[in-house]
């Protein structure tokens, strides 16, 4: 008798127990949090604080890093915007399209309308979803009439709404659009751009230096718009053209309202941020404030925009209830075509944290970036060094809101990224300017390639040797000792799995 008494308070606490995890896994599956990507432009591995920068304070991206997952093994999926960009809204290695490289203004989108995407797939699941700042995947479908509506664009591949400028902020044209519509074009002065030929009677760096503010290095010689040297030609539109200076505010202010006005129901905010891309222009508030020239200038900017960004979601009453992910879209440069001091003015300051290379170098500061997920109160804090790339979020999102995506090479890391396991990736193929390398475990495998290694005119080493190079990470974090030689067996089983996974 006491045997059967027994046997049904295990049988109940057995049931309690299931429902328990029925209840939590419904609980995960109906997560619908906001979610903010916060991205950054050629932000470099040693460029934060919290990633161990000393002369550069960043308290506001520190309290993400410190109040969230902080991760040491976290990659673009490239060494250029546009590939990382492309990999990070459709999970598929940019090296799959032949296209994905760095664009002219004027280029297609780049991202078929019949894809699969992040704001897509969030979307399906009852998100709004917006895009604030930097696009870089062009628009269009080859001839643009900047005049009427541009299309295809961001609100053809998934977003409800988008408030962007076209390419960078050194590539004409120098405008913001709104949901395919220059933002306030006076009809009677139409723009026109073009990147191969100039526009009669237009000054250019050229033909007018005298007009210029900010000097060119390398490229970055056509149009001038204020005061300062672009690359590509640009006629009128003289209304529509944006201030360099007030960029930060003007997306941050854009942000904000979105989040204002979206917060009643789950929103996808994917907010791209320009700084610490060329040409730096911070506002007048910040210059000077980092001893180190106009890139340390507008990367404590961009800090204080954040600061200012998560003050809203505290205000409005969500911060809790948002799963904030930072990022930047490949690794630094500091003389990325103007004379901005980058250089001369560096000091102690590794923007690189110690990674050997660069923004469009293959060695790991070309990809290897600050990575952080934060969700006040639903994160436990840690350090991971988990392998994560940004191509994961698609998958890893499209499970914490209730769905899955195949197909793609996102890889579902989602418990990595809520910091319940220290699982990342097995396997990552990184891509610098058309080059890719294989990063398993502590290893990592780049192949023989052919043309310079340095290039002068950046100063980076971008990786290329006519041997195969293979490093350990772990004991090696700045790719000093190449142990291809030395460790042929890993070399082997390195190589085949690049080849197979590049299907070669
Ligand atoms: C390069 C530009 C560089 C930058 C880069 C794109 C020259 C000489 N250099 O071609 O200044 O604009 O493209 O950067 O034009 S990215 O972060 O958007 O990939
Ligand atoms: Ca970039």
């Amino acid at each position: 008798m006491k045997n059967i008494y027994s046997l049904f308070i295990i049988l109940f606490l057995i049931s309690c127990q299931t429902q328990k995890k029925q209840e939590k896994n419904l609980e995960k599956k109906e997560s619908k949090p906001n979610i903010v990507i916060l991205y950054l432009d050629d932000l470099g591995y040693g460029d934060l604080s919290a990633y161990g920068a000393t002369e550069l304070n960043t308290p506001n991206i520190d309290k993400l890093a410190e109040g969230g997952i902080k991760f040491t093994n976290g990659y673009a999926s490239s060494a250029t915007c546009t590939p990382s960009r492309y990999a990070l809204l459709t999970g598929m290695y940019p090296w799959r399209n032949k296209k994905a490289k760095i664009l002219p203004g004027t280029a297609p989108l780049l991202i078929s309308t019949a894809q699969k995407t992040l704001p897509k797939i969030l979307k399906k699941q009852g998100y709004q979803t917006a895009v604030v700042g930097k696009w870089h995947l062009g628009l269009g479908t080859g001839v643009v009439d900047w005049n009427q509506k541009v299309s295809p664009g961001p609100n053809e591949v998934g977003f409800d709404e988008s408030y962007i400028m076209a390419a960078t902020q050194d590539r004409v044209p120098t405008v913001y659009i709104q949901n395919g519509d220059v933002v306030g074009l006076d009809k009677n002065d139409p723009i026109q751009v073009d990147y191969k030929n100039n526009f009669e009677g237009e000054p250019t760096a050229i033909t007018n230096p005298e007009m210029l503010t900010m000097k060119w290095h390398h490229g970055h010689n056509s149009s001038i718009v204020n005061g300062i040297p672009r690359i590509g030609y640009m006629k009128g539109g003289e209304n529509a053209k944006w201030v360099d200076t007030n960029m930060a505010d003007h997306f941050l202010e854009k942000a904000q309202d979105y989040v204002k006005s979206h917060k009643k129901n789950p929103f996808f905010l994917y907010y791209a941020m320009q700084q610490p891309h060329v040409p730096r222009t911070p506002h007048p508030r910040f210059v000077g404030t980092s001893g180190m020239g106009p890139r340390g200038d507008v990367i404590l900017e961009a800090d204080w925009v954040i600061g200012e960004f998560i003050k809203t979601l505290e205000e409005e009453g969500i911060l809790e209830n948002t799963l904030i992910v930072f990022s930047s879209d490949n690794g630094p440069v500091l003389n990325d075509g103007y004379y901005d001091d980058a250089v001369e003015k560096i000091g102690n300051h590794d923007q690189n944290g110690g990674l050997r290379g660069g923004k469009y170098s293959i060695f790991e500061a070309g990809s290897r970036v600050p990575f952080i997920t934060y969700w006040k109160g639903k994160i436990t804090p840690k350090v991971s060094d988990a392998i994560v790339c940004q191509m994961d979020l698609l998958s890893s999102l499209a499970d914490l809101t209730g769905t899955s995506a195949t197909d793609t090479d996102s890889q579902n890391l989602l418990s990595a990224f809520l910091g319940e396991s220290e699982k990342g990736r097995e396997n990552l193929i990184i891509e610098a300017t058309g080059k890719t390398a294989l990063r398993r475990g502590d290893w990592l495998y780049i192949p023989a390639y052919e043309g310079k290694n340095f290039r002068e005119e950046v100063g980076i080493e971008v990786g290329n040797f006519p041997f195969e190079q293979l490093y350990n990470l772990k004991d090696d974090k700045s790719q000093k000792n190449n142990l291809a030689d030395t460790h042929p067996e890993k070399l082997d089983e390195l190589k085949a799995i690049f080849l197979k996974l590049r299907g070669e």
